[in-house]
């Protein structure tokens, strides 16, 4: 087996730094093969044609592959494209999983590839469903072959129709892949003439247009003009602006006016426009339905009394809010108050969501669920219910099969009990824990994100802290790699250290101080930018961003936000590429008003390759849409905006699409898996070689007619078989691959679902015995509710270095700007009022220099 050619470019994109001498060392040769390709490139693949018979009943070199319950036969046929002999995949029953033709996984047999590299697979196919996938296993040098990822879903075909497709950069630590076309459902697919062919696009080498510093590290800037309101929730609408909610903003006084609010911004002008607010949205949950409007449910019914008898109160109100007209409008009600609830969107256009505290101040254990096409919240009868608590904004992404993962981040205490983190499979109405999350009752507002792509199925944890016993935050990150059959959570590197303000100034952090209140956005490079955080409740800014690279899992610190984000602080992209962040109330119940903007350092990097058409708006499932676009790019993707609130966006995701490159016309591979990519809108960035991206175009992913399952046990979709003939009449709008029309299999799709994560081992639970509530704690915020305003946190926990004295806490929370504070009782639990005249740290109780006033 020939090695392919040795195309000479130095590992491309994020490694740029040290890359930049070795590339510009290298520039002539680059150059060089910059040039089209020769007619000549070898192929790849060994007995492409399958002509060459091999020592049992398969041609040599080629595998019977494929799992799941299913009947099938793979043989070779007479039919062939080219010389005498094709071969032929059956289905004639399947309940699920996939069956293919697959290039043998050996040393003799499988291409080698370059890490880096991206080869396009082409091949001639007839399929009598649409319901096929370019599947590709890749050969790790230390962990040995394994699923990587699907490219491309094949139109049915009567007549021998040609596809090519480009894989993604190949992976570190891969020297081979095998590859085939899987086919999902009940009917016959024959291919022949397989190529596989080194396309990589040459580095266009080193570029610096901005300053080494920002080059290197990004940069921030402090916007002119201050958000208007005190917005915890940040919501990127699919016009590109960017919806701000505040409701009360956590200000008592703003709730006893009945004042609340949001903003829209706009980021074409930098304008503001405060739009009227109906309800008091502090601590709702949201996300983006199918449609583009924003479902806001649930919000701040009344805040914590004085006297502690009751916590916050979680109202069952809903509102849609349409980015069209900017106005809300109410939905029906939920069954149950939930403030602080998750909201997931599944692959059906359905809306899950758990957790919150309700009407009465304790924990929801109702599950709630909004239709789709009903377009309303469902009685709790017809939602599956578990009754169990799953705490405050619970991270639940949603996977490839419809299961639902718990990340284990949360807000607030210890979240849940258990390992910290599960599997929520809701057809089945089990949940089944998952191992490995480090100090998971140390992860109060980290930040858990599905990392790009959302293809490959691996979720991060970021941070963390606890507001009871208020530990320094930490450094912890995690990660889990979901396509494996039993996920665990593998601990992931301690995220940089930056500078922390305890009261005096920023200084260095020392030890294992880390940070909660972290932010995770994902960027159209395909790296994480964490940004934002603090390392106490509600105290002690941490100043320090920087960028995960999911390939490398390494983190590059960067310039740090110069401004203090923690508690209520959200960070999101943007259009345009950059990310803004905003929003901080620290525990003396202030606003930072404030706004910063990052531009990161592929902005510094040269021209950005920009999309100059796009053939449709409307995308479905499993299609191939055209761009054109005005320069080499290497990869494209989907990622849903932003609807972010206390470092919770269970929603956000990249979702790659591959590429069929012919010049600069690309068809992009849309997948065919709508829990890969929940209908709604998307930003559709294109990415060049340099790691530089496109400003997005906007697209929109719809509802599939056919549905989709809930959850894994629902997975198998019969199909009936269709004869060659019978798909004559779809075939003026199918793609014939080369000449790149959009096409849409999607009515006889059934979705590449994986048989991932099918091997859990962790302890099951069922459906708990119907009941009420979780009883919570009044302090669940963290705060003593004895002193000050219900804003106002004093911690009822003090951070670890703070002397248990009267003293002690005075001096701290003197230094962390807290005013006059009374008494709201005669309880007096943090021994701060030592004279009992109901002024905390006042006369009378300590020296004047640790007086509050
Ligand atoms: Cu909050």
């Amino acid at each position: 087996m020939p090695a392919p050619p040795s195309v000479s470019t130095a590992p491309r994109g994020r490694r740029r730094r040290s890359a930049l001498l070795t590339l510009a060392l290298l520039l002539p040769a680059v150059l060089l093969s910059a040039a089209p390709r020769a007619a000549a490139d070898p192929n790849l693949v060994t007995n492409p044609g399958f002509e060459t018979a091999g020592s049992g009943d398969m041609p040599y070199c080629w595998s019977r592959s494929g799992w799941g319950d299913n009947e099938f036969v793979i043989q070779p046929t007479t039919d062939a494209h080219g010389g005498s002999t094709a071969m032929e995949v059956t289905l004639t029953e399947r309940l699920e999983g996939d069956r293919k033709a697959l290039i043998t996984e050996s040393a003799e047999c499988a291409p080698f590839v370059e890490e880096g590299h991206q080869y396009d697979l082409s091949l001639w196919y007839k399929a009598t469903t649409g319901s096929n996938s370019v599947t590709i296993f890749r050969h790790d040098t230390t962990l040995g072959w394994q699923y990587w990822t699907d490219v491309q879903t094949l139109g049915p075909a009567a007549a021998y129709t040609y596809t090519e497709v480009r894989t993604p950069e190949i992976p570190p630590g891969t020297d081979r892949i095998a590859w085939g076309v899987s086919l999902y459902a009940v009917g016959t697919l024959i291919t022949d003439d397989y190529s596989m062919v080194d396309a990589t696009v040459p580095d266009p080498g080193p570029v610096c247009t901005g300053t080494q510093a920002e080059c290197e590290d990004g940069a921030w800037e402090v916007l002119p003009t201050e958000n208007p309101v005190r917005s915890m929730h940040s919501v990127v609408l699919h016009n590109g602006k960017v919806l701000l909610i505040a409701g009360s903003g956590n200000s008592e006084e703003l709730f006893a006016a009945g004042t609340f609010t949001s903003a829209v911004y706009d980021p074409a002008d930098g304008s503001y426009t405060v739009i009227p607010t109906p309800d008091d949205m502090f601590c709702a949950g949201h996300v983006q339905l199918a449609d583009g409007r924003v479902l806001v449910m649930s919000g701040n019914l009344a805040y914590p009394d004085a006297e502690g008898t009751h916590g916050y109160e979680g109202y069952k109100d809903s509102y849609i809010f349409d980015p069209a007209t900017e106005t809300y409008t109410k939905t029906n009600d939920m069954n149950d108050g939930h403030w602080y609830p998750s909201a997931t969107i599944l692959g059906n256009g359905d809306v899950l969501s758990f957790g919150g505290l309700r009407e009465d101040s304790t924990g929801s254990v109702t599950a709630e669920l909004w239709s789709h096409e009903q377009q309303q919240w469902l009685p709790t009868w017809q939602v599956n219910q578990t009754w169990s608590f799953w705490g405050l904004y619970p991270s639940m992404i949603l996977m490839q099969d419809g299961r639902l993962f718990y990340s284990g981040s949360h807000v607030f205490g210890n979240g849940t009990p258990g390992t910290g983190a599960s599997i929520y499979d809701y057809g089945a109405n089990t949940i089944t824990e998952v191992p490995g999350l480090q100090n998971k009752d140390e992860r109060d507002q980290s930040a858990s994100v599905l990392l790009p792509p959302a293809q490959d199925q691996k979720v991060i944890t970021m941070g963390g802290g606890n507001i009871d016993t208020n530990p320094d935050a930490n450094r912890l990150t995690d990660i889990i790699d979901l396509t494996q059959p039993d996920p665990a959570y593998e601990p992931g590197p301690l995220l940089p250290q930056g500078t922390v303000d305890l009261g005096d100034g920023p200084v260095p952090q020392t030890g294992d101080q880390g940070k909660m209140y972290v932010s995770a956005v994902l960027l159209p490079d395909g790296t994480v930018l964490e940004t934002g955080g603090g390392l106490h409740n509600r105290a002690d800014p941490v100043y320090e961003s920087s960028i995960f690279d999911p390939v490398t899992e390494t983190f590059d610190p960067v310039a740090p936000n110069p401004e203090a984000y923690g508690y209520h602080s959200s960070a999101f992209l943007l259009p345009d590429g950059r990310v803004m962040a905003t929003g901080d109330n620290p525990g003396d119940g202030s606003w930072n008003h404030n706004v910063s903007i990052y531009s990161p350092p592929y902005l510094f990097r040269g021209d950005r390759p920009q999309i100059t058409s796009v053939a449709a708006t409307e995308w479905d499932y499993g299609s191939t849409q055209q761009i054109t676009v005005d320069s080499p790019i290497v990869k494209a993707e989907l990622i849903r905006p932003a609807a972010v609130t206390h470092s919770s966006d269970p929603n956000q995701r990249f979702v790659d699409l591959p590429l069929t490159v012919n010049g600069s016309t690309i068809d992009l591979n849309v997948t065919s898996n709508p829990n890969l990519a929940p209908p709604g809108w998307y930003m559709l960035f294109a990415v060049n070689a340099d790691g530089v991206p496109s400003i997005a175009e906007w697209v929109h992913l719809g509802v599939p007619e056919s549905g989709t399952m809930l959850s894994a046990t629902t997975t198998g979709h019969d199909h009936g078989a269709m004869t060659l003939s019978g798909t004559e009449d779809s075939l003026s709008t199918l793609s014939t691959g080369t000449t790149g029309t959009t096409a849409s299999p999607e009515e006889d799709l059934v979705p590449a679902v994986q048989d991932f994560a099918g091997s859990l081992t962790g302890e099951v639970r069922g459906p708990e015995k119907r009941r009420e509530s979780e009883p919570v704690d009044v302090r669940i915020a963290g705060c003593e509710r004895a002193y000050g305003a219900a804003d106002v946190c004093v911690p009822t926990a003090f951070p670890p270095k703070v002397a248990d004295t009267t003293r002690g806490r005075c001096a701290w929370l003197r230094q962390h700007d807290f005013g006059r504070l009374e008494l709201n009782g005669t309880e007096d639990p943090l021994r701060l009022d030592r004279n009992g005249d109901g002024l905390a740290c006042g006369k009378g109780d300590v020296p004047k220099r640790y007086r509050l006033t």
